[in-house]
């Protein structure tokens, strides 16, 4: 080994020392409650118990030996890849984020995962020179960061020819939107790089390309300023692109605005909240530019639109039209002020730092850039007034209980905007005509069912022309081409496990369950290949197998049924109530029990003790539910007199928003009052198939996501919240690990260290470690392969603990921390000699 340079040896010197250091004593993680975990050192053992010394303040401490951590050794402090740790424990994982996210750095790949903390700051990493940072660099060349994960996705897709996704999950406020715009920006701006003709200053690009793919080469790009859409954080925060984006690229960024007012809301949690979840796929011509963009959503969270916390608002664009509307807010009838309104008038007014006036121009701009005609804008600020004018439609009753409408000039202005008869609208709401075996009979409405039946009117209209909203953009940007490949982001809520877990929690874990499993299985795929490539024998554990019983639990259906196919069951049985569908649940999970648990997923069901309700093993963590009001968010609850007349309206847009209900034939009167959408889609399904359970369409939704996901290269980003104030720089550290456990990145670990996590090409091995095992590789030219066999036998390693591939050698967990303590000791040892000799000579 040639000797090191004065002053590399100062450098290593102080690492030996550092190690030397670290060496002398056995360093450990000790749980706690307050900071997750500490350090200390074990002081002695005693029987299953360890006397440890906390490096902090130096109190005692016993603590069972199961409870403790192995520490890393200092050369492991802050690695960019959370699996290239020796000792893989959760104590070291959030260690190193945290250490991390200290130093500024808040991406840390965790094997296959991109974890990101949200700073809640805004920091310099997304300039145009970060870009061309990024721009044709592999992943180890750079820090971790997520244009690393686009730039690949970019890269994999034109080599490869294959779509790609990007799967991003996170709480609440973890950062999931923020990066979503991240990815866009970079791709946009990427692929502006490779075409500018659609761009108003176009620059000169050689047509050289790279072999087999058809995209441009890289070095052939131009550098320089490219593209820099302003990533303004916060409430309603949207991407304006500047530069020389063509008018593809930028309809795709003012989509996101547009989605943004329609689709998020100030919650507790984030200013900017999105209640649904996306998947934007963006397509890419052959020669790598953009050609078209699609949005697929999720689950809105219509119930916005009627109440919510005091503390929270509804979504942006009802403040944004309030506060910008000007002259069209008097075509809308909508005089007054927030305060006029009961449906806004409940709960929080303002989001500190947005100017909704503002947001209202930009989100008026985007329109006009993605290209909604005046009448198409109109249509969807007229759906959003209308729901505003039926919140202040007053309803009493008499003193027969029967509702009516005092005042009916509210009435009136909501139907002249929706284009429907007062007459008809009334009487649809207050009593609706049912059929009565064969007489129609009218059923007078309690005052509380009319207001719900005007409150499920609300939902279904705002959902309703948020769907037509979404196709809209998605015609202005698709641009259909059989040649193009896509680079699809899916950024949907994670984990939900709440105080009281509703039908919505249900519905979003069954999602994540899915997509845990979609990681796992990919996973599974990729180590046994890498094993197969380098021709070890391991037969690895497919893991994606563990998650299908809760998955068939949830979501089986045909001769033996899950939860969501008995409550669509549940759902058209008269009489049927949350507690009859509850019980049979608990009926079946107690027949499967009995049948040595037959039942897909039985050993994962529990009936609650007190509540009505249930309990599910989710690989994430037991969760319980509540099972009130389930039945009616299952349904379409509208009426079908009320559908009827909107199908009926002179209004085209209303009209085509409830085009599936027209010519609906009318519904006998069951047992609970006039029969509703759900009850009368039922025998129409047979005919048209237009009606749907919310859970039918969730499962179908799910489904067509995973069958695209699973014809694509995904790549996984995984967004934390560091505190629950929204504040830089703090990190609660149980928080973190409860996410890290709920989002996959522990299960991750635990999976990889099942096989050999750590692994080197045979040369790092042979430069690092050599100095272990002098005189046992000849000079000159030695086979890799080779080497490594010799040196494994003379570091006497017991064959259990590593695999030899073809280009690598695979380590169990913990095995590099042995090599590199021996490594610094030996070195530590060098150097004082050199030191001595040095010392002797001056
Ligand atoms: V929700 O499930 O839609 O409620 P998200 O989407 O996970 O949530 P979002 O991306 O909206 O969270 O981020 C919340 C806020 O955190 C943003 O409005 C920013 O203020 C802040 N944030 C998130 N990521 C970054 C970042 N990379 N840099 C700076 C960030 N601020
Ligand atoms: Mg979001």
């Amino acid at each position: 080994m040639p000797a090191p340079r004065p002053s590399e040896s100062a450098e290593a010197a102080r690492a030996a020392a550092q190690q030397a250091e670290f060496n002398e004593k056995k360093w450990v993680w000790v749980p706690d409650d307050k900071d997750g975990y500490l350090a200390g050192w074990v002081n002695k053992e005693e029987g299953d118990f360890g006397e440890v010394i906390m490096a902090a303040g130096g109190d005692f401490r016993t603590v069972p030996l199961y409870a403790l951590s192995k520490m890393n050794p200092p050369k492991f402090d802050r690695v960019e890849d959370i699996a290239d740790l020796t000792f893989l424990n959760e104590a070291s994982v959030v260690n190193n984020l945290r250490l991390r996210f200290g130093s500024g750095a808040i991406y840390t790949y965790s094997g296959l995962f991109l974890v990101a903390i949200n700073p809640y700051q805004s920091l310099p990493l997304y300039s145009d020179a970060i870009v061309q940072q990024y721009r044709n660099k592999r992943r180890d060349e750079n820090p971790p960061h997520i244009f690393a994960v686009a730039e690949r996705a970019w890269v994999n897709m034109g080599e490869e020819r294959e779509n790609q996704s990007i799967l991003i999950t996170g709480e609440s406020g973890a950062g999931k939107t923020e990066s979503t715009k991240k990815v866009i920006q970079y791709l946009a701006a990427i692929a502006t790089d490779v075409h500018p003709s659609h761009s108003r200053s176009p620059t000169i690009v050689s047509s050289a390309t790279m072999p087999n793919t058809g995209l441009p080469r890289s070095d052939s790009f131009r550098r320089g300023h490219t593209v820099s859409p302003s990533m303004s954080s916060g409430g309603g925060s949207h991407l304006t692109a500047r530069g020389r984006l063509g008018l593809l690229e930028r309809q795709i960024l003012q989509a996101n605005p547009i989605l943004e007012a329609f689709g998020n809301a100030q919650t507790q949690r984030n200013n900017n909240s999105s209640r649904f979840g996306k998947f934007v796929r963006i397509t890419f011509a052959p020669d790598g530019s953009i050609a078209g963009a699609n949005i697929d959503w999720y689950l809105l969270e219509k119930s916005r639109v009627i109440v919510r916390s005091e503390a929270e608002r509804s979504f942006h664009v009802f403040y944004q039209l309030m506060a910008g509307g000007g002259a069209l807010k008097e075509n809308l009838l909508l005089g007054g002020g927030i305060e006029d309104y009961e449906y806004l008038n409940k709960s929080r007014r303002e989001v500190d730092g947005v100017d909704d006036k503002e947001e209202w121009s930009a989100l008026k701009g985007a329109l006009d850039t993605v290209g909604l005609t005046p009448a198409e804008q109109s249509d969807l600020f007229r759906i959003v007034a209308a729901i505003l004018h039926i919140g202040n439609i007053a309803i009493t009753s008499t003193r027969a209980d029967d509702a009516v409408m005092p005042d009916p000039s509210q009435a009136e202005r909501v139907c002249h905007l929706l284009g429907i008869p007062v007459a008809e609208f009334t009487r649809a709401v207050l009593r609706p005509r049912t059929l009565a075996g064969r007489e129609w009979v009218s059923q007078a409405r309690t005052k509380q069912q009319a207001l719900e039946e005007l409150g499920a009117l609300c939902k279904m209209l705002y959902e309703k022309s948020f769907g037509a909203l979404v196709d809209k953009i998605n015609l202005a940007l698709d641009r259909p081409s059989s040649k193009s490949t896509f680079i699809g982001v899916l950024d949907i809520a994670g984990f939900e496990i709440f105080e009281i877990n509703a039908y919505e929690q249900l519905l979003i874990n069954y999602t994540n369950e899915k997509l845990q499993q979609f990681f796992n299985h990919h996973m599974f795929v990729l180590e046994q290949e890498e094993y197969a490539r380098e021709g070890i024998k391991w037969e690895y554990v497919n893991f994606g197998l563990d998650l299908q019983p809760t998955i068939d639990l949830i979501e089986a259906s045909g001769s033996i049924i899950g939860i969501l196919s008995c409550l669509d069951e549940e759902c058209i049985m008269p009489r049927a109530t949350d507690l009859t569908f509850t019980n049979k649940l608990h009926g079946m999970w107690a027949a499967g029990q009995e049948n040595g648990v037959r039942h897909p997923g039985c050993d994962k069901y529990e009936p609650t003790r007190f509540d009505q309700g249930f309990i599910i093993q989710h690989y994430a963590a037991r969760v319980e539910y509540r099972t009130d009001g389930w039945l009616e968010k299952n349904k379409d609850p509208l009426n079908d007199n009320l559908t009827r007349v909107l199908a009926a309206s002179s209004d085209r847009y209303v009209a085509s928003l409830f085009a599936e209900y027209a010519d609906a034939p009318p519904t006998p009167a069951g047992p609970g009052g006039a029969g509703n959408m759900f009850t009368a889609g039922k025998k129409r399904a047979m005919k048209k198939g237009a009606f749907r359970t919310v859970a039918q369409r969730h499962k179908e939704q799910l489904s067509s996501l995973m069958t695209q996901l699973q014809a694509t290269q995904p790549h996984f980003v995984r967004c934390i919240v560091p505190n629950s104030n929204k504040k830089p720089g703090r990190v609660d550290i149980p928080l973190v690990l409860d996410q890290l456990r709920c989002n996959g990145v522990l299960e991750g670990i635990r999976i990889a260290r099942l096989g050999y996590p750590n692994r080197l090409p045979f040369v790092e091995f042979r430069q690092r470690y050599e100095v272990l095992t002098p005189g046992i590789i000849p000079r000159g030219y030695m086979d890799g392969r080779e080497a490594c066999r010799r040196m494994v036998k003379t570091l006497e390693l017991d064959e259990a603990i590593f695999k030899i591939g073809t280009s690598k050698i695979f380590f169990k967990a913990g095995v590099l921390a042995e090599l590199e303590e021996r490594r610094d000791m030996l070195l530590f040892e060098i150097f004082s000699r050199l030191q001595a000799v040095a010392r002797m000579w001056t």
